[in-house]
């Protein structure tokens, strides 16, 4: 897995909010629209669903060449051969997460300050979350945002690419990537929407427009 991971549009999965589609099925319309990373998040589901769930993702993005990203599980990260795992601040810590994982493979870290930030980075994190950016009802147990300054803050003080999560939609998006962003990750706006492919495709239109200085 080359590690240069291109971060411009990140989806996230939930079950809850993706209309009663399932993961695959949103996740193909996803990559159809041209997300460039795919995380698996899933509370709810035991361990032998999770497992069977991201192995068909795990293919699915694969075969589209997007990485593929298992949420707090590392377990199921290695179990499935994932690209990497993202873990916040109250899962398996990074150093362990990094140990498990070996230096291959891609890991992830939320941080919602700057100190988390520089610890994430010590820690061998690959590339930092700035979460939520924006408070948001996808995960209302989320710490206080950072608004636009506080990512600004996280990017400058490290040398990881940080990508934003939280409350992000088509017409807050492209002021993230200005505030130094590498991408954006988001649940609803693709999972929820009524036309996955759409969505992600005006998505990946703004970034891109955005990392051009447009
Ligand atoms: N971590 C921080 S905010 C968040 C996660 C998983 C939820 C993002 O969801 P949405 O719907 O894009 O606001
Ligand atoms: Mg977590």
């Amino acid at each position: 897995m080359d590690k240069e991971i291109d971060l411009s549009l990140y989806v996230v999965t939930d079950a809850g909010l993706a209309r009663g589609r399932s993961h695959l099925e949103v996740v193909r319309a996803a990559i159809a629209g041209g997300v460039t990373v795919v995380q698996y998040r899933e509370k709810e589901a035991t361990t032998r669903q999770m497992v069977e769930e991201a192995w068909e993702l795990r293919e699915l993005c694969r075969e589209a060449g997007v990485p593929f990203i298992v949420n707090d599980r590392v377990d199921v990260a290695l179990a499935v051969d994932a690209d990497g795992v993202h873990v916040g601040q109250n899962d398996m810590p990074a150093p362990l997460a990094r140990k498990l994982m070996g230096t291959d493979r891609i890991l992830g870290v939320s941080v919602s300050t700057v100190a988390e930030a520089v610890g994430a980075q010590a820690d061998g994190a690959d590339y930092i979350s700035a979460s939520p950016v924006f408070s948001t009802p996808t995960k209302p147990d989320a710490p206080q945002a950072t608004g636009v300054e506080g990512l600004r803050a996280i990017v400058r003080a490290v040398h990881r690419p940080v990508v934003a999560i939280g409350g992000i939609k088509a017409q807050n998006a492209a002021q993230l990537i200005r505030a130094g962003a590498a991408g954006v990750a988001v649940i609803s706006a693709i999972v929820a929407a009524e036309d996955v492919e759409a969505a992600a495709r005006e998505l990946r239109a703004i970034v891109k427009a955005a990392q051009k200085g447009d």
